[in-house]
């Protein structure tokens, strides 16, 4: 925390930390004290790029760093907040951060555009814009950084927020290796279907089950579905494995909202709250209607708010399991006091794909209006493990043709996955919302993120709003960089 700026976020902890007694169901935070927010433009915010060592089962290891200005990865803002940043980059390498789900003026985006080239080196850099609330995250879209862990949450408060009287809890999901990214592809491209020590030998399309790859799940149809196109050497959750994992002391009564992100490069999760039962109220930032349950699938890229009432003095485990294996990580809420048992790295059996089940329950608290796309563009998602390369209308990235939208049009983007593989699809500069899956149409969640599942379709609405260049691509790093992304242009923009 800022102490200087933030009174109305520490009140409740020097509450609890002084032993003054607090009736649970009064408010503890008049409306009055929440809009003492910062004036717009009064508060700069310093966001350091830089590098650590993070020792991974006992290893040391070169990672990426995002600092804010209270020292911890990432920022937080306060209601009314504006995103008025100071990027430095002492990361010693040129690199771009973006805003991931935020709404900025394009030229704040961070993606390395001509007219937006990457920060280089020792140089600063100045973002001004309103931020929406939510949990969102910041990554670099610069090269494959994001893999050697160049990610923070970044999370903008409500006064809703302020007013619930729950703690927050940021939980981020990451995959680790200790070879370089850059060695990761390697594998992938190289790979001829010989078993390598690195990245896993592809099944491509040949619905070839024979290699026995861990990644292969039958779909009952006979065909081979990929998944985790790599071996990674850990899963992290705020950066720490299960062997030793983050332990959250929860306050009394227990009332938790847990932030999740998924800012792994090529993992998707299933969160398994064990013994907990949790609601899901928001999805990539945005409110749905609450939808209960214990495990949820949690696709790369997106986050979801999961409000959890803990029933008791415990400790609880929050787990995140690789889909098609038992590796898994987490972290622990724990009451005061309550000891916590060492916790198996393994689940019993391997987790299934994640899917669209969640998503078929999610429905928007504010949905776009009713109206008919003014403009659909169809795009077909193509590309296979073997060899390895990836696209949408079989363009290749940076090859592409932009899809043209105008200000003010309606928006429909249908995506048809011709592949064999899930993708996590990822529009900038724009909330959508998911209007059909399979052709069945929903009033679904309005996110930034939507897995299509293999063989399936996924059709998306937006109101084109926010004219500039927007990029549109898949979040698993390796399927992004063989080509797997395109723009969304207004006219007149150069
Ligand atoms: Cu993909």
């Amino acid at each position: 925390m800022r102490e200087n700026e933030k009174p109305t976020l520490l009140t409740r902890r020097h509450i609890l930390a002084s032993g003054v007694a607090m009736a649970g169901t009064i408010p503890f935070l008049p409306i009055t004290r929440v809009a003492a927010a910062p004036e717009p433009g009064t508060a700069k915010l310093r966001l350091t790029a830089g590098t650590r060592t993070l020792v991974v089962n006992g290893k040391p290891a070169r990672v990426f760093s995002l600092i804010g200005p209270n020292g911890k990865p990432g920022i937080t803002f306060s209601p009314g907040e504006r995103f008025h940043v100071d990027l430095a980059n002492r990361a010693g390498t040129p690199t771009i951060i973006h805003w991931h789900g935020q709404l900025p003026p394009w030229t704040q985006d961070g993606f390395p555009w001509p007219q937006t080239p990457p920060i280089p080196a020792g140089d600063t850099q100045s973002y001004d814009y309103a931020p929406i609330p939510g949990t969102f995250w910041m990554h670099s879209h610069q090269g494959m950084q994001e893999q050697s862990l160049m990610t923070a949450p970044l999370i903008v408060h409500s006064i809703e927020d302020m007013r619930a009287d729950r703690q927050e809890v940021v939980l981020m999901l990451h995959d680790f290796s200790f070879h370089t990214p850059e060695e990761l592809l390697a594998g992938l491209t190289k790979s001829n279907g010989s078993q390598s020590a690195m990245p896993k030998s592809g099944t491509g399309n040949s619905m070839d089950m024979s290699s026995g790859s861990m990644g292969a799940m039958n779909m009952g149809s006979g065909m081979a579905m990929d998944l985790n196109d790599i071996d990674y050497d850990a899963f992290l959750a705020n950066d720490r494995t299960l062997a030793d994992p983050e332990v959250i002391r929860t306050e009394p009564g227990g009332r938790v909202r847990l932030r999740l992100i998924n800012a792994a490069s090529a993992t998707e999760f299933w969160i398994d709250l064990g013994a907990l039962t949790g609601t899901v109220v928001a999805a990539d930032g945005h409110p749905v209607r609450p939808v209960r349950g214990t495990r949820f699938p949690l696709a790369i890229a997106q986050r979801l708010d999961v409000l959890i009432d803990l029933p008791g003095n415990g400790a609880y485990p929050i787990f995140a399991q690789v889909e098609g294996k038992q590796a898994r990580t987490g972290i622990v809420l724990a009451a005061s006091g309550a000891p916590v048992s060492r916790l198996a790295a393994e689940a019993a059996e391997n987790a299934p794909p994640v899917d669209l089940s969640l998503e078929r329950r999610l429905e928007a608290v504010t949905s776009l209006a009713p109206r008919a796309p003014d403009v659909t563009h169809r795009v077909i998602l193509a590309g296979a493990m073997a060899p390895y390369a990836w696209s949408l209308n079989n363009e290749y990235w940076p090859n592409v043709t932009p899809l043209m939208i105008t200000r003010g049009q309606r928006v429909a983007i249908e995506m048809l996955n011709h592949t064999m593989m899930a993708h996590p699809m990822h529009l900038h500069g724009h909330a959508f919302q998911v209007v059909a899956i399979n052709g069945a149409r929903l009033a679904g969640a309005m996110r930034d993120t939507v897995l299509v599942p293999p063989m399936s379709s996924v059709t998306i609405a937006f109101d084109a709003d926010n004219p500039g260049r927007w990029a549109f691509h898949c979040h698993i790093l390796y399927h992004q960089v063989t080509g797997m992304m395109t723009e969304l242009r207004y006219p007149g923009i150069i």
